[in-house]
C-alpha cells in the first residue's frame, strides 16, 4: 500500500470524518481475538456491565495478552494509516467493547478531549478511532451510525449532548426519546464485515444501534494520533502523561519494537492540555469544503 495523498479514503476521512479499509484482518488473527476477547468478557462483573449498558462492556485492554500489542502495531494496519498520508502514528489505549443479545443502541457522541487547543480545528484528524467489529455488523446486531461532517462542524445536536461515557450521559440515556439516541436526517450506518476497520475522526457524532439479535457484538476500538508530531506540546504532555508504559521485555521482540514506535513520548516542559470533552470555538458551524 504506498502513502497516497490523493487516496479517496484520505479525502473521505477529512471531509466526511470516516472510512473503511475491507480485510485488514485475516480469519486466524480474528479467531485469536476472539478467544482472547470471550476468555476476558466471561470475567467481566456484572454491575459494571449494568453500568456501562450502552456500550455493553467498555474493558481497557494493553497487555493482558500478548495479541493485543501485535494487533496495535499489526503492519497491515500501519500502511492502512500510511496510505491515509499518516507515516509515523501513535498509539495511546483501546477498549473491548462488547454488546450481549438484546442490548441497548449506544447514544450519540463524540470522543475528542482537548477542545481547548486550537488544533481542534484543524481539517486533518487529531486523533483518529480504529474499530474491528469481531463480527459482520448490520442494523439488526449494533452496526455504528455516524452524521458525516460532524468532525468539523456544529449541528443542533452538538448542543443537545452532555459529555461522552460521563454520568450525566448515563442518567440522560434513561429516557429513551432522549436527543442521544433520535434519528438524524443525515445519518447513515456503517455495516461492515469482521476484518474490516472503520477509521474515524475523534470528532465525529457517532452512535450505534441496540443488538436486536441472540448473538454477542464485539468491538475492538484502539485510538491513535495519526500525525503525533504536528499537534501542540500540551496536547503532546497530556498523551504522554496518560500513555501506559509497555512491560518490561516487549521492545525485545520483533513486534514488540513495532510496538515500541507507536509509543507517544513527549520531553518538553508545557503545561499537559487541560480535558475538555466539550466542544467550543473550534468547531466551525460552516458545511465542510468538499
Ligand atoms: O459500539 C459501537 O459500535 C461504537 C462504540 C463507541 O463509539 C463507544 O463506545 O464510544
Amino acid at each position: 500500500m504506498s502513502t497516497n495523498r490523493d487516496d479517496p479514503r484520505r479525502r473521505e476521512l477529512i471531509t466526511r470524518g470516516y472510512c473503511v479499509f475491507e480485510d485488514v484482518l485475516d480469519r486466524p488473527m480474528l479467531d485469536e481475538l476472539t478467544h482472547v476477547t470471550e476468555a476476558l468478557l466471561a470475567g467481566y462483573a456484572p454491575e459494571e456491565a449494568e453500568r456501562v449498558r450502552y456500550q455493553g462492556s467498555n474493558v481497557p485492554v494493553a497487555y493482558q495478552d500478548p495479541v493485543f500489542p501485535r494487533l496495535f502495531a499489526r503492519p497491515e494496519v500501519l500502511e492502512a494509516l500510511g496510505a491515509l498520508g499518516f507515516a509515523d502514528p501513535k498509539w495511546w489505549s483501546a477498549f473491548l467493547l462488547s454488546k450481549p443479545p438484546h442490548a441497548p443502541p449506544l447514544y450519540w457522541h463524540q470522543d475528542w478531549w482537548a477542545w481547548d487547543d486550537p488544533v481542534s480545528a484543524d481539517p486533518v484528524p487529531p486523533q483518529v478511532f480504529l474499530m474491528y467489529y469481531l463480527t459482520d455488523t448490520d442494523r439488526e446486531n449494533g452496526c455504528l451510525r455516524v452524521i458525516p461532517g460532524t468532525h468539523r462542524r456544529r449541528i443542533a445536536l452538538h448542543d443537545a449532548l452532555p459529555d461522552a461515557h460521563t454520568e450525566k450521559t448515563h442518567n440522560a440515556a434513561l429516557d429513551p426519546e432522549s436527543p442521544l439516541f433520535a434519528r438524524h436526517p443525515d445519518e447513515v450506518d456503517v455495516p461492515v464485515k469482521a476484518g474490516d476497520v472503520v477509521i474515524g475522526d475523534a470528532r465525529l457524532l457517532h452512535a450505534a444501534h441496540g443488538n436486536r439479535t441472540d448473538r454477542r457484538r464485539s468491538l475492538l476500538t484502539l485510538w491513535y494520533f495519526p500525525a503525533y508530531a504536528a499537534l501542540s506540546e500540551p496536547v503532546r504532555a497530556f498523551i504522554a502523561g496518560h500513555a501506559p508504559e509497555p512491560p518490561p521485555g516487549l521492545p525485545e521482540t520483533e513486534e514488540g519494537g513495532r510496538f515500541e514506535r507507536l509509543i507517544p513520548r513527549y520531553a518538553g516542559s508545557a503545561e499537559p492540555a487541560a480535558w475538555n470533552r466539550t466542544p467550543g470555538i473550534h468547531l466551525g458551524t460552516l458545511p465542510v469544503p468538499v
